[in-house]
Order: structure tokens, then C-alpha cells, then sequence
């Protein structure tokens, strides 16, 4: 018997302590039954990771969402990397592998240096300021659109686009309800952006542009995979942004720790990814019956994999709940995993190392100083706002 346990994993309950719930799924078996919206879930880490490793017995075609593609219509055109199985997914992964490269990552340093640093020193100013809006939002939304080469008018609107986007591999709920209210016109800036004449000749989106020139994809799939960026990287890269803020502010001797050697920063911008979980939860679906622990599942069968659950279970992680930078972390799944793995990881991760190397050498203190409030969303854990104060070293 597959257990059933009374747990919405998406209400303002679960979103404000998801911890007591993801401790009785994993304790109730490596697999359950969650009757409320009719799907399966994994919570431990190893039945998490075996789940984001076998594309084969569990599509992502069918949506990653609680939706399935084979009996409602998709609501957005399907991306061709996070909802796409192999062969398409290989061939436009490989594709974003090259766009997103070593090198070029290594072109993006010193730039995005730069602006991490003018905006620790001007934050320093103020003294106090919300750590969301004026550091985790501002950072990715200024780098990470210039990168792409996006021109500068209501960039903004990526905010909305990604909270729409993340909201819908939920159910209909009030959340993804308000969060698709208006979205008609940022749907059309969205699509307008996504295309050549809107892109600058040196960024991502040229780059991503330039293959169809090769015949390696059409025009439009270009389009679409240019809008895997802009629905993907700027709201995953806050909430990862603001879990490390979150986390420097709550646990002092981490950031002395920090500041004592700065070299650690880009450890310390995964652990954060780790403890908080920026992305929560995806979906896959079951393509055929498929055994998990001693329990066998149905094909087309939903199933929730709790990232941040596995990324905090302790049969795989000692202090679990610690924020720990110098804890060998190497395989959380903050980033998922697999062929699936997040092919803007090396991105997020310049960005986090950058702003926190920035507060490493710049901030003697990071204290809260009022009462922060949650964001919620049916897939990304962060914050609305985390009002701070900094003092410089
Ligand atoms: C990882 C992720 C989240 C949302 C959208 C996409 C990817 C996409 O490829 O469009």
C-alpha cells in the first residue's frame, strides 16, 4: 500500500513551514499518495535523484507541471529543453550547452564584477534597504538581461513572466490565478524579445539566433529557446540571491567564516541553494508502470519530486537544516540533475559567487531589521521582502 498522507504542498501553509510536511513524506515511504490533486510524490534524496536520472521511465514530454500534455493542452507553447524528452531535448540542449559555455562565462566575469560591486558599495550607502527588491532582484535583472543582450526598457516585466511561469506547473490556484491576471502584456514583451531584431548582436540571444543560421534549428525554436532563458533565468537566480542573504543574516559565524576567506563565497552561494531550494518541486510522468521501493505506480501517473525535501533529508545530509559553507554539498539538487540539470547553473553560479565575494570583503554585518515576508509560488520558495542593514568592514 502506497501510503496517503492529507498534505497540499501548495497553500500558504505549506509555503510558510514546508518542513514538518516534507519530514512526514519522507518518513511515510519512498513513495506517496497525496489523494487532494491526485498525484504520486518522492521526498528523499535517493528516490529523488533516481527519479531526475531515468528519463525513461519518467517523462518530462508530458509537462513538468501537474498538468499533463497528453489530455489538457499545454499553456504556454512547451519549451524545448525543460519539456522536451531526448532526442528533441538533446539536440537544443547541446545547443544552450555551447551558448552558455566555460568561455563564455569567463567573458561574463569581469562585467558582472564589476556591477557587483557598485551595487554592494551603493547598498553600503544606504545602510538599510530590502534585501530583495534592492539586491537579489536588482543584481540578476540589470547582468543577467545585458548578457543576453536585451535592450533596457521594462526588463522588469521578467519578474511577472517568471512568477506566471513557475506558478503554472501548479494547480489552478489562486496563486497561479492572480499571478496570469494580466498577463497579456507581458506575454507579447515577452514573445517581442525573444526574437532576432530585438536581441543585440553579442549576447545569448544572438547566439542562440546564429545556430538557426547553421540549419541546427528553425527560427522559431530559436524564439522558444530564447525564451527558456528569459522565463528561466532571472526569478530562479533572485530567489537564489535572497536564500543567501537569508542565510548570511541568520547565521552570523558562517558569515565571519565568509569574510575570513572570500574564496568561499561561491561554496557558500551553493549551500544556500541547498538549505533554501530556491525551486522546490518539479513533475514528471510515469511511461509505464514503474516500481519505487517495494510500490508500483501507473503508467501516466504524476509524480511531485520535492527537491527541496531530498536537499534536506537526513539520511543523506548530517545537520541537515545547518547552513554549513564548508560542507561538501557537491550532490544536492537545488539544480535538479540528469540531462534535466539546470543549463544555467554555471551562470547562477558567477552571479552568487560575484555578490557574495562583493559582501565578503565589503560588509562587516548583515542583521534583519524587520519582519521578512514570504513570496509565494507554487514552485519557487523566496521572499517578498527581507528588510536588512549592513555596515561596512
Ligand atoms: C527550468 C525552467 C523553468 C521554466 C521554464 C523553462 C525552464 C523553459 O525552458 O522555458
Amino acid at each position: 500500500m502506497i501510503p496517503a498522507l492529507d498534505i497540499d504542498p501548495f497553500c500558504t501553509a505549506f509555503f510558510d513551514d514546508p518542513y514538518p510536511a516534507h519530514a512526514a513524506m519522507r518518513d511515510a515511504g519512498p513513495v506517496v499518495y497525496l489523494p487532494r490533486y491526485d498525484i504520486h510524490a518522492v521526498a528523499r534524496y535517493d528516490d529523488v535523484r533516481g527519479m531526475l536520472m531515468d528519463w525513461g521511465s519518467y517523462t518530462s514530454a508530458r509537462g513538468v507541471g501537474i498538468s499533463d500534455f497528453a489530455k489538457e493542452k499545454p499553456w504556454r507553447l512547451p519549451s524545448l529543453l525543460l519539456e522536451a524528452d531526448p532526442p528533441l531535448h538533446d539536440r537544443t540542449r547541446k545547443l544552450m550547452d555551447k551558448v552558455l559555455s566555460p568561455a563564455a562565462m569567463r567573458g561574463l566575469r569581469e562585467p558582472f564584477t564589476t556591477a557587483a560591486e557598485a551595487l554592494i558599495e551603493a547598498l553600503l550607502a544606504r545602510g538599510s534597504f530590502d534585501a530583495v527588491s534592492d539586491l537579489a532582484e536588482a543584481y540578476p535583472l540589470t547582468v543577467f538581461p545585458d548578457a543576453v543582450g536585451m535592450p533596457p526598457e521594462n526588463r522588469r516585466f521578467l519578474l511577472p513572466y517568471g512568477n506566471m511561469v513557475f506558478n503554472s506547473f501548479g494547480p489552478q490556484n489562486a496563486f497561479f490565478q492572480a499571478a496570469v491576471a494580466d498577463a497579456e502584456p507581458v506575454l507579447a514583451w515577452v514573445q517581442a524579445q525573444s526574437r532576432r531584431q530585438a536581441l543585440s548582436p553579442n549576447g545569448f540571444g544572438a547566439a542562440i539566433h546564429a545556430a538557426a543560421d547553421d540549419g541546427d534549428i528553425s527560427t522559431g525554436e530559436a524564439e522558444v529557446l530564447v525564451r527558456s532563458l528569459l522565463t528561466a533565468g532571472v526569478d530562479t537566480t533572485v530567489n537564489g540571491l535572497c536564500a543567501a542573504v537569508y542565510c548570511l543574516a541568520r547565521f552570523p559565524s558562517a558569515f565571519d567564516q565568509l569574510r575570513a576567506d572570500p574564496s568561499l563565497a561561491r561554496a557558500a552561494f551553493e549551500e544556500a541553494v541547498r538549505l533554501e531550494s530556491p525551486v522546490q518541486t518539479f513533475f514528471r510522468t510515469a511511461t509505464r508502470a514503474v516500481t519505487i521501493g517495494e510500490e508500483t505506480i501507473a503508467e501516466g501517473s504524476k509524480v511531485l519530486m520535492f527537491l527541496g525535501a531530498a536537499n534536506r533529508d537526513p539520511r543523506r545530509w548530517d545537520r541537515a537544516d545547518d547552513y554549513d559553507i564548508t560542507r561538501r554539498n557537491a550532490g544536492h539538487v537545488g539544480f535538479g540533475t540528469g540531462i534535466h540539470g539546470c543549463v544555467g547553473a554555471v551562470l547562477a553560479r558567477l552571479e552568487g559567487e560575484l555578490v557574495l565575494g562583493a559582501l565578503a570583503r565589503r560588509v562587516a554585518t548583515i542583521e534583519i531589521v524587520g519582519e521578512p515576508q514570504r513570496r509565494y509560488n507554487n514552485t519557487l520558495r523566496g521572499m517578498a521582502s527581507l528588510p536588512v542593514r549592513m555596515t561596512a568592514a
